[in-house]
């Protein structure tokens, strides 16, 4: 059989329980996913040479990453031409591209600095999202926007308002918004003696940062909680409540990252609950492995209930879908082009889901039927579906897309 031929029998069986394969097809297509561009090179960036600080840690020391511009271009580049469909990417503070010598710190960062990035996503017809970065940088050794050192304090503001107006530039050269997720790693390893007054710190810090002018519409500013970070276990500043409620007192978004809960709290399950109270909410999808160890987005039930939720909830179109992981043990660009095509079978295992009958049973109490339905379908032909997707938006079908990988690290990443 044919891959054509493969679909056409998939689409009946669909058809059966009243999905239209064409019309999730369609929808999968126009789903953007926002590609984070730290994947590449393990969260280094290019306006420092010093470790990665903030609680955060990539594991493995597999060849080949990026390390200059030209290079993370040219794998995210690969990277994209192995994923359907029209995607984002998503920059860190510290990926500013500075051209001649020139340097500035973080909180003197101008849209020029970036022009570079503008000229890629344009060539490319790719929207940017962006992040102040709060780590790996000597003044955020301790605290950032949570200091009681206040020029430390001082020049994080900075850089948090730095960034908003690169955010804005990014959005008017490249036509589409621009997310602007802010997320600090400050936190405390022992039990603290004052929960309050960081946080107190931490809010009036963001109320400075937002309170310069700029686009609403344009710039959407997120706030990212946290549980914990390496070396700072026993307090979060912008733990999960604390961001939800600067979040929603100030009318910005939440950002729910999946490594960022405890281990049995599941961010699909918080999903619908977000949804009902705001317009729009941000995600960083990623897999935690017993921590917030970000390994690369797999097919897990996670994975797929977070999309059932999106697709289920009628909110592909409030729901800014970001990937969040970075895996320095196996080859960076197929850690890349796996966890975002995962993301997307995820999306298209929903869109394949006849949602509205299984509400329906359970509304009726037919807990019977509606158990034998959700296993049952797990074994429709979602890959045929798949396939076809791939084919016909002309990226390499099934595991092919690994071939030009292997070439990629022969060619490029070895000679590294
Ligand atoms: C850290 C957060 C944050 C970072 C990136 C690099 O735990 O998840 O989103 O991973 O900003
Ligand atoms: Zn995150």
């Amino acid at each position: 059989m044919t891959l054509e031929q493969r679909y056409e029998s998939a689409k009946e069986l669909y058809k059966k329980i009243g999905v239209d394969t064409d019309a999730a097809i369609d929808k999968l297509k126009n789903i953007s996913l926002s590609m984070h561009c730290w994947q590449g090179d393990d969260v280094k960036g290019f306006d420092q040479d010093g470790p990665l600080s903030g609680g955060i840690q990539t594991t493995g020391n597999y060849s080949g990453k990026a390390r200059t511009p030209e290079e993370l271009m040219a794998d995210i580049d690969k990277a994209l031409s192995l994923i359907p469909g029209k995607h984002r990417i998503n920059l860190h503070a510290s990926y500013a591209i500075f051209e001649d010598g020139e340097y500035v710190d973080r909180d003197k960062l101008e849209p020029k600095h970036f022009a570079k990035w503008v000229e890629f996503a344009k060539e490319r017809g790719l929207g940017i999202d962006f992040n102040p970065t709060f780590f790996s940088h000597p003044k955020a050794d301790n605290y950032t926007l949570t200091s009681s050192d206040e020029d430390i304090r001082k020049f994080w503001i900075e850089h948090g308002k730095a960034c908003i107006r690169i955010a804005e530039y990014f959005a008017n050269e490249l036509d589409t918004h621009c997310l602007l997720n802010i997320w600090i790693p400050d936190g405390l390893k022992d039990v603290p003696a004052d929960r309050l007054s960081p946080r107190q710190r931490y809010a009036d810090s963001l109320d400075q940062i937002l309170s310069i002018d700029y686009d609403k519409e344009k710039v959407l500013v997120s706030l990212e909680s946290k549980v914990f970070g390496i070396g700072l276990e026993s307090y979060t500043a912008g733990s999960a409540e604390f961001t939800m409620k600067y979040a929603a007192s100030r009318g910005i978004l939440s950002l729910m990252d999946n490594g960022h809960y405890h281990p049995t709290e599941m961010v699909s399950d918080k999903l619908p609950t977000m949804l009902l109270f705001d317009d729009k909410v941000a995600l960083h999808v990623t897999r935690p492995v017993r921590w917030d160890s970000d390994h690369v987005v797999r097919l897990d039930d996670e994975t797929k209930e977070i999309a059932n939720e999106i697709v289920r909830n009628k909110a592909t179109d409030r729901v800014l879908i970001g990937l969040d992981f970075f895996d320095a043990s196996i080859n960076r660009v197929a850690a890349w082009v796996i966890g975002m095509r995962n993301m997307q079978k995820a999306l298209l295992g929903a869109l394949l889901t006849p949602f509205e009958d299984l509400a329906k049973l359970q509304n009726e109490g037919n807990f019977t039927k509606l158990m034998v339905l959700q296993e049952e379908l797990k074994l429709y032909p979602v890959g045929d579906v798949w396939n076809y997707f791939c084919k016909t938006n002309n990226v390499p079908v099934g595991e092919a897309w690994f071939n030009e990988i292997v070439e990629y690290e022969e060619n490029v990443l070895s000679k590294r």
